[in-house]
C-alpha cells in the first residue's frame, strides 16, 4: 500500500526540532533541513498546499545539563541557542512556514492536553518502580543524568538512554557501574511513579501499518530499523520524568514531574502548526487530521524509533490524528573522515561558515545535497567542497549562464533574439529540455535528492555542451541567423534552470531571475521552450558563482588540524587525583596475581574478551573490555593483576567473577598491570 502515487490535498512536512543547547553544524543541514527544504520548495513551485514546520526542542536533559555546567538557567540556554539556530536556518534559506519552540504557552497546553486525553482514555500504565537516585543532589537519574558501561559493547561512557558507541537504546537499569552525572557518585534506588505508553500493545497495528504497509515505499534504512525494533519485542515506555524542566505532568495531585522530552517534542510539530494557523488565519486541524493530508517527518537516523514507532503510536491512540505517510530519515555525515562531534568541536559550524564564506550559502547547500548521506554515512571534505564549487557550479552552471548572457548582450544588445530554422541538433536539444522536469520530480518525490540535483545539473550540462558544440562566437561572422536560434535556445535553458534549480539553489535562482528580468515561474512552466519571448530585454549579466581559491580551503583544513591538535593536547593532560580514601577502604580490595589461561572473543561485541584466569585460589571466568588492544591468542600465559572480590556481574549473559586491572593512557589505550618478576598466582597486591 505504498502511497507514492496517491494524490493528496495538502502536505504537512516536519523537520526534527534541534535541541536548543548548541549551534547548528553541516550535519544538521545535510541530514534533515536541506532535503526537507528542497522538498517543500518543490511542492510550493507546484502550487501544492504545504506547511513546512520547524522549531527548537527546548526541553530534555541535554539542556538542563548544559545549564548546570554553565551555572545559568535552562531558560537562558534555550533563549540563546534558539536565536542562533533560527538565524542560521534563515541565512541558509531553510524556508519554514514557521520556526517555533517548545517553551511556548501554546506548546505546553497542547502537549499537556495530549497527555490528558490519553490519560483519561486510560491508555497509560501507571507503575511504581525503583529508579536510580542521587542522594547527594536529590535527583532521580533518568536519561543523560546517568552514565555507565554499556552492556552490549562495553563502552564506559554510555548514557542512561543510549550508548553512543554502539547506538543501542538503553534504560538506566541496564548500565553496568552506573554513576550520577551530577555528583559522580554511585546512585541508590528509590521508589517513584511514572506513566508508560504500552508500545507492546500496539505491535499488531505497527506490524500491519509499517512492516506490511510500507515495505516498498519507506527507505531501507528506516524500514530495517523499524523491523528490528518490532521484531525484538516492544516494551512499555515511560512518558514522564522526575524533573522540573519541561511540560508539567497535568495530573492534579502530581508535582515535580514533567513529560518525557520525546513525548512532548513531536507534539511540538502540532503546536507549531496551531501557532502558524493563528498567525495566518487558517485552520490547523486539516493539516493533522484530514486523511487527504500527506504527513512527512524529515529526521536523522538516531530519531527513527521516536518518529516511526512512538509518535505514531501516540497519534493513533489519541484517535483523531493521521499518521505519517513517510519518514525519510538520513544516515550521518562525517567530517574529513571522522564522526562530527560537538564535544570535540569536530564540526563545520554554520555561523562560522558564513563568516568565512558570506553569500555562499548555495555552495554549501549544493555540496551537502550532492553528498547527502541518503543510504549510508558519507563524508564532507573541504577539497571536495572546493572541487564541487569550481568544477561543477562554476564551470558548468555558472559558465553556461554567463556565456549565454554575455553573448546575447554582445551580439543582440541584451534582447532575446528570435528562433529561426532548426538544425537536427537544435531539435534534439529542444526535445531534451522537455524531459527534465519529470525526471527531477520523480527523484524528489522518492526523496532521492542527490539524484534530483544531478538531473538538474544535467540540464546545465546540456546547455554548456550545446554552446560548446555550436560555437556561436565563431558563427556570428558568417551566420547571424543561426546564432539567434542558438542563443534563443540557450536562454530558454537558462529560464528552465531558474525553475528546476530553485529548490536546490534558491539564492542563485533569485539572481538568475533578476538577470533574465523575469518574475518567478511555476513548476508547470519547466520544460517549456518558449518561456522567454523574442524581443524581451535581459538585465545586465553578473556572475552566479566565484572560484574558491586554494588558500581559502587551506585555511579551513588548518582550522580542523588545530582542533585535532587541541583535542590531543587535551587528552595528554593527566587526570587530577581523586578524593582521599581511608586505608581501610583500600584493604577491602582483594587484588591477586593471576595468569590468563584461556581467552576468546565475546560474539557480537567489539570490546569484550571472555578470559579464564588462574588466580591461585581457583580458575575463574572474567569478562574484560580489552578486545581492541589484545588478540585472544596473544595473551594466553599473560600474568595479570585481578580484583577477585568484586561482586559477580553478568556481561552479555556471561558471569564475570572479578576484574583485570588495566592502566589507561591519555589516548585511552589499555595495558596490563603485571609483576616485573615471576611471581606465583595468588600473590597478594597490597
Ligand atoms: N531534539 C533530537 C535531536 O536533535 C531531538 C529531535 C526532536 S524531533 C521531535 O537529535
Ligand atoms: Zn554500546
Amino acid at each position: 500500500m505504498g502511497n507514492e502515487n496517491r494524490k493528496f490535498k495538502r502536505y504537512t512536512v516536519t523537520s526534527a526540532l534541534p535541541y536548543a543547547n548548541g549551534p547548528l553544524h553541516i550535519g544538521h543541514l545535510s541530514g534533515v533541513y536541506v532535503p526537507a527544504d528542497i522538498y517543500c520548495r518543490y511542492l510550493r513551485l507546484k502550487g501544492v498546499d504545504v506547511i513546512f514546520i520547524g522549531g527548537s526542542d527546548e526541553h530534555g536533559v541535554p539542556i538542563t545539563i548544559k545549564a548546570r555546567q554553565q551555572g545559568v538557567t535552562p531558560q537562558a540556554i534555550v533563549d540563546k541557542y534558539h536565536k542562533i539556530i533560527k538565524e542560521s536556518f534563515k541565512k541558509f534559506g531553510i524556508s519554514f512556514d514557521i520556526y517555533s519552540r517548545t517553551s511556548t504557552k501554546i506548546h505546553h497546553e497542547t502537549a499537556a492536553g495530549f497527555f490528558r486525553t490519553l490519560y483519561e482514555k486510560n491508555e497509560f500504565i501507571e507503575k511504581t518502580s525503583l529508579q536510580y537516585y542521587d542522594e547527594e543532589t536529590q535527583h532521580f537519574l533518568a536519561d543523560r543524568y546517568i552514565t555507565g558501561t554499556c552492556p552490549h559493547c562495553g563502552y564506559e561512557k554510555a548514557y542512561g538512554d543510549q550508548c553512543e558507541n554502539c547506538g543501542t537504546s538503553l534504560s538506566p537499569n541496564e548500565l553496568i557501574n552506573p554513576k550520577s552525572v551530577l555528583s559522580g557518585n554511585a546512585p541508590v534506588k528509590k521508589e517513584t511513579t511514572h506513566w508508560y505508553l504500552p508500545l507492546d500493545k500496539y505491535t499488531p497495528w505497527l506490524t500491519e501499518w509499517i512492516l506490511e504497509g510500507h515495505k516498498n515505499d519507506w527507505k531501507t534504512n528506516v524500514y530495517g530499523q523499524c523491523k528490528s525494533w518490532i521484531n525484538h519485542g516492544l516494551q512499555p515506555r515511560a512518558v514522564t520524568r522526575d524533573l522540573d524542566w519541561g511540560v508539567k505532568v497535568p495530573i492534579k495531585e502530581v508535582t515535580g514531574k514533567v513529560l518525557y522530552v520525546w513525548f512532548d517534542a513531536p507534539i511540538g510539530y502540532i503546536s507549531a502548526t496551531k501557532e502558524w494557523a493563528q498567525q495566518n488565519n487558517k485552520d490547523w486541524e486539516p493539516y493533522w487530521k484530514d486523511k487527504e493530508t500527506k504527513l512527512l517527518h524529515f529526521i536523522g537516523k538516531d530519531n527513527i524509533v521516536f518518529h516511526c514507532i512512538m509518535f505514531p503510536s501516540m497519534l493513533k491512540t489519541e484517535g483523531t490524528y493521521i499518521v505519517p505517510d513517510n519518514v525519510p530519515a538520513n544516515e550521518f555525515l562525517n567530517l574529513e573522515g571522522n564522526k562530527i562531534s560537538t564535544s570535540r568541536n569536530w564540526a563545520v559550524w554554520l555561523h562560522e561558515y558564513l563568516e568565512e564564506f558570506p553569500d555562499k550559502q548555495d555552495v554549501l547547500r549544493y555540496v551537502l545535497c550532492s553528498n547527502a548521506p541518503e543510504t549510508k554515512d558519507n563524508d564532507f571534505t573541504w577539497k571536495d567542497f572546493q572541487a564541487k564549487n569550481n568544477n561543477e557550479l562554476l564551470a558548468i552552471y555558472g559558465n553556461f549562464v554567463n556565456r549565454t548572457m554575455v553573448l546575447t548582450h554582445k551580439f543582440f544588445n541584451g534582447v532575446v533574439p528570435e528562433i529561426g530554422e532548426l538544425t537536427e541538433l537544435d531539435k534534439i536539444v529542444l526535445n531534451e529540455i522537455k524531459t527534465f522536469p519529470e525526471k527531477i520530480s520523480i527523484s524528489i518525490e522518492k526523496y532521492r535528492f542527490r539524484e534530483a540535483l544531478n538531473e538538474m545539473m544535467n540540464l546545465a550540462r546540456l546547455g554548456n555542451k550545446y554552446l560548446t558544440d555550436t560555437e556561436p562566437w565563431k558563427k556570428i561572422k558568417t551566420d547571424e541567423q543561426k546564432v539567434k536560434t542558438i542563443l534563443n535556445i540557450s536562454l530558454q535553458i537558462c529560464a528552465n534552470l531558474s525553475i528546476t534549480a530553485k529548490p536546490f539553489l534558491p539564492f542563485t535562482t533569485d539572481k538568475l531571475i533578476k538577470i533574465l528580468n523575469i518574475s518567478t515561474l511555476k513548476w508547470k512552466d519547466a520544460g517549456r521552450t518558449d518561456i522567454l519571448s523574442a524581443g524581451h530585454n535581459l538585465s545586465k549579466p553578473s556572475l552566479l558563482f566565484e572560484k574558491i581559491e586554494d588558500a581559502a580551503i587551506e585555511k579551513q583544513i588548518q582550522k580542523l588540524l588545530n582542533t585535532k591538535k587541541e583535542n590531543n593536547d587535551e587528552k595528554l593532560k593527566v587526570n587530577p587525583s581523586k578524593e582521599n580514601i581511608k586505608f581501610d577502604d583500600f584493604t577491602k580490595l582483594d587484588i591477586r596475581i593471576g595468569t590468563i589461561i584461556e581467552a576468546e572473543k565475546v560474539p557480537k561485541t567489539k570490546k569484550l574478551l571472555k578470559l579464564k584466569v588462574d588466580t591461585g585460589i581457583d580458575k575463574r571466568t572474567v569478562v574484560s573490555g580489552i578486545a581492541e588492544y589484545y588478540k585472544p591468542e596473544d595473551i594466553i600465559g599473560q600474568k595479570v593483576s585481578v580484583l577477585i572480590n568484586l561482586t559477580p556481574r553478568k556481561l552479555k549473559g556471561i558471569e564475570s567473577n572479578g576484574m583485570i586491572l588495566m592502566a589507561e593512557n591519555h589516548e585511552g589505550k589499555l595495558c596490563f598491570v603485571s609483576p616485573t618478576e615471576k611471581f606465583s598466582n595468588g600473590s597478594e597486591i597490597k
